[in-house]
């Protein structure tokens, strides 16, 4: 089952999907490489009319290439996402990446060149190392900002850290903590879109309150609502995202399909606010 149903020959499509079934750096519960094929399942299922952008998912010229072949080592997997992700760009489409780990996110983002990186997570990923591991889902923005300057990321939806964190990360990278999104302080958020500028989104599931998104590796209380999210996502429009993932779905504690059924439901309004 490919994404979204009907599909578009890749000449044809704007948009080119690809899973990345990263399962080996999980440290609580693991099951990720189910995730890319529970949402094309879901995905063909539900509605894809946006009412916020008063279009039709249907609409959008996809392109769906299967899963990435990925091996154990973490380091070597983020350069196929990257490879991969730099193909689709230099084709001029956009690539909408399935996770999957959120590690997959440090390759989706190198490899769409994209100038800003905004990343929708409960957690900072920025250890420097984690359970002996240099490249995980807890380490990879870590990894990425040994790369990229950290004005160039914006985090959205923070609300758990350790001190490990916070001590290995003076100058903070800036942040938009859940508490202020559920106030709907979206401000913060919309200054940071400029004109000219391209952006890549990548959404880690437990930016939401467990509650709307019990299917993931690492629950976090207190989260945004999907309301707060499509809100948000409306009110930053038009962007010019050139790029973005849904990551972190595990779908066997999801047992509900809830879970699965929100990470459609993203990568369908996100096609919906780039062809609106
Ligand atoms: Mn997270």
């Amino acid at each position: 089952m490919a994404f979204g149903g009907a599909q578009s020959d890749l000449e044809a499509s704007e948009f080119v999907l690809i899973g990345a079934p990263l399962d080996s750096t999980g440290t609580f519960r693991t099951g990720y490489r189910e995730g890319p094929n529970a949402i094309r399942t879901v995905s063909a299922q539900i509605e894809q009319y946006s009412y916020r952008f008063s279009v039709d998912a249907s609409k959008a010229n996809v392109h769906d290439l299967g899963d990435l072949s990925l091996g154990p080592e973490p380091a070597e997997n983020v350069n196929v996402v990257e490879q991969a992700v730099s193909r689709i760009r230099s084709m001029s489409k956009i690539p909408i990446i399935l996770g999957g780990e959120h590690t997959i996110a440090f390759g989706g983002f190198l490899g769409s060149e994209a100038d800003r990186l905004i990343v929708f997570d409960a957690h900072m990923d920025l250890r420097d190392e984690y359970l002996g591991s240099k490249f995980s889902h807890a380490t990879w923005l870590r990894r990425l900002l040994d790369r990229v300057d950290l004005g160039r990321v914006l985090q959205v939806g923070t609300r758990s850290t350790s001190e490990d964190e916070l001590a290995s990360n003076p100058p903070r990278i800036e942040m938009v903590a859940s508490d202020a999104l559920m106030a709907r302080r979206f401000e913060s958020v919309k200054k940071w879109i400029r004109p000219g500028l391209k952006y890549y989104l990548s959404i880690d599931l437990d930016v939401f309150d467990p509650p709307y998104a019990p299917g993931v590796g690492n629950p976090e209380p207190e989260g945004i609502s999907p309301t707060v999210f499509f809100d948000l996502l409306k009110e930053l429009s038009p962007l010019d995202m050139v790029g973005f993932d849904v990551c972190e779905l595990i779908p066997r504690y999801d047992p509900s399909g809830i879970t699965t059924i929100l990470a459609s439901k993203i990568a369908l309004e996100l096609l919906c606010a780039k062809i609106a």
